[in-house]
């Protein structure tokens, strides 16, 4: 089939390359006009990065080549030279995908060679885009003499209707279906140098802001709304909660006139995000830790699904182990040496796969779930899908034994032993365990139903509905038979939110501060943008987990309340602005150098596209019955006339300071604003204006300063002579409303007054023992209380110089 349509493709070849043959005698079409904004779309076409940004066309499953530099070169000090081509396609390629529009004209210039002495005496050669699938198209040819350069040099137009997602240029020769019978003539070597592809600038990428507030102000569900997350795992660690989660935002692409994306494509995911919290509801976004794929900290796996992660002390030191699931197929971990990393692979191969003993059976080896025992011992429950078509086909949908329980090694990046099968009813994915009052607590999500256990079945009483989360109860972290079951604890999350949350589930526990908390995903947030039609991009969610006093849970229901925030936050210290309690019209991105709040280790994201009208909030911050005297920020202005505002309780609240983002355009700076009557505990609202239609400015971090506190004196020092004597005077009267300590100090004595009354006075005179004394000052020490914080104020007092007598 897709030989055919590549013929058929093919077919319409004929007449370009008459234009491109008439290109090489010197028949030059009309160029299309160029304008000045017009730009080169090929990197290192030169090849003076070497193979940089080049690859083989592998567009075909037969295509094939080496790739190699070489200094036989047009130009410069390099050119490419192809070498073992297998199909006439087989060439030097370059992927345009995102930089060429459909309706834009371009010029295209390449220099090729040949010289093969079986070869023809000239041989024609083509500039082809790949735009996927079976689609090729002939862009601009060229007939070449052996031993020659040959010059590329043509426009092409790619059609107003042409799909352009993918567009991958390559050189070629002309297509032959069996070009092995004539190698010579179809499959000779050459060489490429100075390719170009002129033409407009590559359109800016459409944007993925989320516009709509996702996370509505009083609450705590979706945890975040300016970006996805699914499958989220708790870790507690140093008091503070972080969620991993799948990166749904990655393959997230709404259309900018219709603000719909198409549907999730889980096959797009190689990321997992991380987010963190001391309190529950204002999260701070660590971004994306790049997992899988060719760039990713373990290459040799494609995707990052359904993180779990754990901690463990090995050798002496304390990592962090994150398991994820790489595609249905196989699983995989990453150390990081904080919960923040930096990230590194012990395994140059998957941790589970078909190799793993005990889960030959298991159709999906994913959705790894970490659990160290009290002991220490760890261990790992991953699997799901459809049971084993040997099974009776009742027991494939009621008892489908498609999850395991493994033990892993004291490295936490092997396996020990043979996998358990953990038999959950009507399982299907999602296995989790935690352990409470010494007994362990396996859930998952179940099947929803269809035809993978071999036709319609029902489940039996008291197992689990479609796409809910069971739970059962056992005594050991290995023994997980079907009598272990203990109910639903959650039912699918549609129940809660409605219309366009159905789907999937994925949960975990935690203990956080004495209280356990559950963790699932609903797309709340894709429905607050796109309404009841969503398009599958889930929201982590938290709801408390309170159990029975026979152990077993209480079933939770899904809210968009959340939970309680657990503590105030904290606005005296530098904190990361990419931290909301809620926001609107924002996004983050990851910047070089490390977090001002978490360390050397750890990433560091800005706000950006912060519009007029944009704002970001934090829940519950506590200022303190003194109050905070101003706010700092690290800002990057983007325009001119930008401005903080920060509002108390709501968006439309009181105004209580502004900072003027006036600092030089393009340049991180800090900016400092006083603030008014800010003490208690307040909602803050930091909304964003300035001109309409430009991104105003960036934010790395806020810092608040707390109001000095100050015992207010009235002090005086004099100098005066008694007997001969100079005397310095040291005078300071309590102007608190509470009494006060009063320490006078000079060079000749100090002398301390407990429990000064307000408005009275403490006096002293100091002989200096001299006829004369130089100016100086004196030191008034003041100690008291104010608000019931314990204060001390220093002030100086100058005195004059004095001399008896003379
Ligand atoms: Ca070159
Ligand atoms: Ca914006
Ligand atoms: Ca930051």
């Amino acid at each position: 089939m897709e030989q055919r349509m590549r013929r058929a493709t093919r077919g319409r070849v004929a007449a370009l390359a008459t234009v491109g043959l008439l290109l090489a005698t010197g028949f030059v079409a009309p160029a299309a006009p160029v304008q000045a904004a017009d730009t080169n779309l090929v990197v290192n076409g030169g090849f003076e990065d070497g193979l940089a940004n080049w690859f083989v066309n592998n567009g075909n499953a037969t295509d094939g080549a080496q790739l190699s530099a070489t200094s036989d070169a047009y130009s410069g000090a390099n050119a490419a030279l192809v070498t073992s081509r297998t199909t006439t396609g087989s060439g030097p390629m370059q992927d345009l995908s995102g930089k060429v529009q459909a309706g834009q004209a371009y010029t295209l210039t390449a220099r090729i060679k040949y010289e093969n002495e079986s070869g023809p005496a000239t041989k024609q050669f083509f500039a082809t885009m790949h735009y996927g699938g079976g689609t090729y198209t002939n862009l601009v040819s060229v007939t070449a003499t052996k031993g020659q350069w040959a010059q590329f040099n043509g426009t092409f137009t790619i059609p107003a209707t042409q799909t352009v997602s993918t567009a991958r240029l390559f050189f070629e020769t002309p297509w032959t279906s069996t070009p092995s019978t004539d190698p010579a003539l179809h499959l000779m070597d050459f060489k490429l140098d100075d390719v170009s592809v002129i033409g407009a600038a590559p359109p800016a990428p459409a944007s993925k802001t989320i516009e709509v507030v996702g996370k509505l102000p009083g609450e705590h569900n979706p945890l975040i709304g300016h970006k996805f997350g699914a499958d989220g795992f708790g870790l507690v660690h140093d008091g503070r909660v972080y969620m991993y989660m799948t990166n749904d935002t990655q393959g997230y692409a709404p259309n900018p006139t219709t603000g719909v994306s198409p549907g999730i494509n889980y096959g797009d995911i190689n990321q997992i995000t991380v987010i963190s919290s001391e309190d529950l509801v204002n999260w701070t976004d660590h971004g994306e830790i790049q997992v899988a794929g060719p760039n990713g900290v373990a290459p040799f796996t494609a995707n990052s699904w359904a993180p779990g992660i754990t901690k463990k002390v090995v050798n002496g030191v304390e990592k962090f182990f994150l398991y994820y699931a790489n595609g249905g197929g196989s699983s995989n971990v990453i150390t990081g040496a904080s919960p923040l990393g930096p990230w590194t692979s012990e395994r140059t191969s998957t941790l589970i796969d078909g190799r793993t003993p005990g889960a030959e059976t298991v159709a999906w080896k994913f959705d790894p779930a970490p659990f160290v025992d009290d002991d220490g011992q760890p261990y790992l429950y991953f699997g799901g899908g459809p049971a084993s078509t040997s099974m009776p086909p009742a027991e494939r949908f009621n008892n489908p034994k498609n999850i395991r329980a493994i033990a892993l090694g004291d490295d936490m990046v092997s396996t020990e032993g043979t996998a358990a099968v953990v038999d959950a009813p009507v399982a299907f994915e999602a296995g989790h365990v935690f352990k409470r009052q010494g007994r362990y607590y396996f859930s998952y999500s179940s099947h929803f139903g269809g035809n993978d256990f071999g036709g319609n079945q029902q489940p039996l009483p008291g197992y689990p509905g479609g796409g809910q989360i069971g739970y059962m109860i056992s005594d050991g972290p290995m023994s997980w038979p079907k009598e272990t079951y203990a109910g639903v604890l959650f039912p699918n999350q549609s129940q809660f939110f409605g219309a366009g949350t159905g789907g999937n589930n994925h949960q975990s526990v935690f203990e956080f501060g004495g209280k356990y908390y559950f963790t699932y995903h609903a797309p709340t947030l894709n429905k607050r943008i796109n309404g009841n039609t969503t398009q599958g991009y889930r929201s982590p969610h938290i709801q408390e987990l309170t159990f029975n006093p026979d152990g077993t849970i209480q079933q939770v229901v899904g809210t968009y309340e959340g939970v309680d925030q657990v503590r105030d936050f904290d606005p005296y210290r530098v904190f990361e602005a990419e931290t909301f309690g809620w926001s609107k019209g924002v996004a983050t991105t990851k910047v070089d150098g490390s977090s001002a709040q978490f360390g050397g280790a750890a990433p560091n994201l800005v706000v950006r596209d912060i519009d007029n009208g944009d704002w970001t909030a934090l829940s519950s911050v506590s200022f303190g019955d003194n109050g905070a005297q101003n706010l700092t920020a690290r800002v990057r202005a983007l325009a001119a006339g930008g401005q903080v505002q920060v509002r108390l309780d709501d968006v439309n609240g009181p105004v209580v300071g502004t900072v003027a983002v006036d600092t030089p355009v393009g340049q991180w700076a800090e900016v400092t604003a006083e603030l008014d009557g800010v003490s208690g505990v307040h909602d803050v609202y930091f909304t964003y204006t300035g001109p309409a239609g430009v991104d105003l400015f960036e934010i790395d971090n806020w810092a608040f300063a707390a109001a000095t506190l100050d015992l207010p004196v009235t002090a005086s020092a004099s100098t005066r002579c008694v007997g001969g004597k100079a005397y310095v005077t040291v005078q300071a009267r309590n102007d608190h409303d509470a009494p006060v300590g009063i320490t006078l100090e000079t060079p000749y004595g100090e002398r301390s007054f407990a429990a000064v009354a307000p408005g009275a006075n403490a006096y002293q005179s100091f002989n200096t023992r001299a006829v004369s004394v130089s100016a100086g000052s004196a030191t008034v020490r003041v100690t008291g209380a104010i608000g019931g914080q314990d204060v001390t104020t220093v002030h100086t007092v100058q005195h004059p110089a004095g001399t008896c007598g003379g």
